[in-house]
């Protein structure tokens, strides 16, 4: 059995990966922690349009080559997030519509992908486009007004510019199968797979909270979206409470899933998270291991138990 997560997950030839913040780079806690345990990072904010390019063909890659190189020189593999997506736009781009939004992310996509040409494994080209509840539509936003098309122009721009790179599509509350924003995202990846669209992997943000919980069901999401023949990623986990149950339950259904390419949890101890009152992660404040992160260990080792068999044998 391993005795980190990363190692662990490389058994199976998975990942297990975190976010990380660039201000958090200064923190020995934090880096001895990320550095023993994970071999796949995301860049929590860094690599977004607002941070990337924060004029109108001005790139900044100041903060995102922070994150790239920390994980490069620290043996990891990165993940990039996120190109084209509503949130976390800079204020050129919000005011911008039509041909000249289509324009602009076009050349946003260009432009962060040539800096990392053949060093990013997976891109999330698009972030949360579909709408929350039962519609099924599609987020209004600048970018859905600019057409319907956004976001297979996004792909095959995304794949002209790094063809080395896994594209992926990369939602929240799109774990269990019964929910309507899932099955809207099931059919835009089966219609962009019955058309050429390129697309490699989908990712399931798997942010499990009292009002989006986890469904024994994302099992049977993982494998229908892999029935269409595209990788899925569980790529922004955390639970509130971080029952130790729930989080073997997921690393299991992930494990279970022969194109599941692996988990990143949304951050270490549960200070660093964006939901840091829910208490949602694997390492206490102080950087000591929760229950869940032996649940996901012992799931990723195969289920052995890292507890003595209560009869001694
Ligand atoms: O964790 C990120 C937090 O620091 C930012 O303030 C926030 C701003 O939108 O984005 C958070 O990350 C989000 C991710 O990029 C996309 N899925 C939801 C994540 C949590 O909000």
């Amino acid at each position: 059995a391993e005795s980190t997560l990363g190692a662990a997950a490389a058994q199976s030839g998975r990942y297990f990966g975190t976010a990380i913040a660039s201000g958090r780079l200064s923190d020995s806690t934090y880096t001895s922690i990320a550095g023993r345990e994970f071999n796949m990072v995301t860049a929590e904010n860094e690599m977004k349009i607002d941070a990337t390019e924060p004029q109108r063909g001005q790139f900044n890659f100041s903060s995102a080559d922070r994150v790239y190189n920390w994980a490069v020189q620290n043996g990891k593999q990165v993940r990039g997030h996120t190109l084209a997506w509503h949130s976390q736009q800079p204020g050129w781009m919000q005011s911008l519509s039509g041909s000249a939004l289509r324009q602009a992310m076009i050349d946003h996509i260009n432009g962060v992908m040539a800096h990392y040409k053949g060093k990013i494994v997976q891109w999330d080209v698009v972030n949360e486009a579909f709408a929350d509840g039962s519609s099924g539509a599609r987020r209004d936003s600048n970018l859905q007004r600019s057409g319907n098309d956004w976001i297979e122009v996004a792909f095959r721009t995304a794949r002209a510019a790094d063809p080395s790179a896994k594209l992926c599509y990369n939602d929240y509350n799109v774990e269990n199968w019964t929910w309507a924003k899932t099955q809207a995202m099931y059919n835009m990846v089966r219609d962009f797979k019955q058309r050429g669209v390129p697309i490699d992997c989908v990712g399931f943000q798997s942010h499990f909270n009292s009002g989006s919980p986890y469904n024994s069901n994302f099992r049977t999401t993982l494998q229908n979206f892999a029935a269409l023949g595209v990788d899925v990623a569980i790529t922004e986990l955390d639970i509130q409470g971080a029952p130790a149950s729930t989080y073997a339950n997921v690393t299991n259904d992930c494990l279970a899933v022969s194109r599941c390419l692996g988990i990143t949890v949304w951050g270490v101890r549960d200070s660093d998270s964006w939901r840091s009152e829910q208490t949602p992660l694997l390492f206490n404040n102080d950087g000591s291991k929760k229950a869940a992160y032996t649940a996901v260990l012992d799931a990723l080792n195969g289920g052995a138990s890292s507890e003595p068999p209560a009869d001694g044998g």
